[in-house]
């Protein structure tokens, strides 16, 4: 995204999540008692001493859904409850990674609304088709496994010219991790030429090697949930593939671009972990350190270069899937920079272009202590853990 273009956040609604209150415990009864003569139904319930005042408790209640007597029945609530406060969709973060169900409404640009200047804008065979995938990608719900696409001979024919292309230069323009991850996929996800691997299978492969995790996604989604999908190391795939008619660069993320670009770079332990800390950091965060974890993302995930010896490689996904691209990156147009994270999360780029600067990472490890670092200095009034067993965000009150 140019950062002029930033998506909005999800948080436009005012759907209410959650109503927080504060009140002597004897008033629990009362209080559900109005949800309940309210014909508003309740899903959970928590409650803790309150910091504040002695001998009350917050209650916090989250109504089933949205019901038509929430809002009188938080106005009568207010008549038993000191501090009575909604939180809204803006304050929400996922807490499970089954959370991550509520984006599937939620992109910003799918195929079924193709803009005018797409390549496959006036193809009705092209836009019937990404309305196939954004009805798969609508329809998935975490745990399921990633229906099976049966890609058309004109979609292989697009994947095996730049599959072709890209594979004939990874050798000399890709970075160390993702040579060694390439031919696993090749031998266990069906990586080749004249085949589009699975979703369900890749997704199966990167669970084992680095807890990453695939779901498809029908277009692009604002950056807050995109990112927040990274703390729980889930990665957001898209399934269709880019129009015939362009196949060497594409300015959106498709099928060619998640699996060349990004799918062999979650094989790596430490790229995953560098990946799941700027998901981390975005969790709960302003609009403004949003912005500039998206940024960072672009940076690095997408657009990154790193050195090895005396030599400088790609790890963008952008870059590894581009073919104009990859060669560019090492010519002596672009700027290379060293990666400093305050640096490069507010600098400009542009999305429909072949990059003007890029920044260099000494490996991952520095640049995931980096990010580490930079994320600890955004300012927020919890902090978050993420428990790989259960899958959960933990969310510390640090005020
Ligand atoms: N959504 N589906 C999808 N895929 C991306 O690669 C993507 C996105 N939304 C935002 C985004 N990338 C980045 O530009 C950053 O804003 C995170
Ligand atoms: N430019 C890339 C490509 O052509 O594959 C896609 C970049 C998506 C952010
Ligand atoms: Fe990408």
């Amino acid at each position: 995204m140019d950062s002029a273009e930033e998506p909005q956040s999800a948080a436009q609604t005012d759907d209410i999540i959650a109503v927080k209150f504060t009140t002597k415990f004897d008033n629990l009864i009362p209080a559900l008692s109005i949800f309940k003569n309210h014909d508003v139904s309740i899903s959970h319930v928590e409650s803790r001493p309150s910091k504040e005042f002695k001998e009350f408790y917050d209650f916090m209640v989250v109504p089933t859904k949205q019901m038509n007597g929430l809002q009188s029945a938080i106005d009568e609530l207010k008549k038993i409850g000191k501090s009575v406060t909604i939180v809204g969709e803006e304050m929400w973060i996922p807490k499970h990674v089954s959370d991550l169900d509520r984006f599937v409404n939620k992109v910003l640009s799918a195929g079924a609304e193709l803009e005018a200047d797409h390549p496959g804008f006036t193809d009705a065979v092209y836009r019937e088709r990404r309305k196939y995938f954004a009805d798969i990608a609508k329809n998935y719900r975490h745990g399921e496994s990633i229906p099976r696409v049966e890609y058309r001979a004109d979609e292989v024919k697009t994947w095996n010219s730049i599959y072709t292309k890209l594979t004939a230069l990874y050798p000399k323009h890709a970075c160390k991790e993702f040579l060694e991850a390439f031919p696993l996929l090749q031998e266990k996800c069906g990586y080749g030429p004249d085949n589009i691997p699975q979703l369900e299978d890749i997704s199966n492969f990167l669970r084992d090697r680095s807890g990453f995790s695939l779901r498809p996604v029908a277009g692009l989604l604002s950056s807050r949930d995109f990112l927040a999908g990274l703390a729980f190391r889930v990665f957001h795939a898209t399934q269709y593939i880019r129009h015939g008619s362009k196949p060497l660069y594409t300015p959106e993320p498709d099928v060619c671009h998640e699996l060349l670009g990004h799918v062999p770079m979650f094989a790596d332990p430490d790229f995953a972990q560098f990946s799941q800390e700027l998901g981390l950091a975005s969790l709960g965060a302003s609009e403004d350190d949003v912005k500039k974890l998206a940024t960072l993302y672009w940076f690095t995930i997408e657009f990154g270069l790193c050195r090895e010896g005396k030599d400088v490689k790609a790890y963008g996904a952008g870059i590894l899937s581009s073919f104009g691209e990859i060669e560019y990156c090492q010519t002596d147009e672009p700027e290379r920079r060293d990666f400093e994270p305050e640096k490069a999360a507010i600098q400009d780029y542009p999305i429909t272009r072949f990059q003007p600067i890029y920044y260099v990472a000494d490996s991952f490890k520095s640049a995931k202590d980096k990010m580490k670092d930079y994320a600890s200095k955004i300012p927020r009034s919890f902090n978050v853990r993420y428990n790989p067993f259960t899958k959960t965000i933990d969310v510390i009150d640090g005020k």
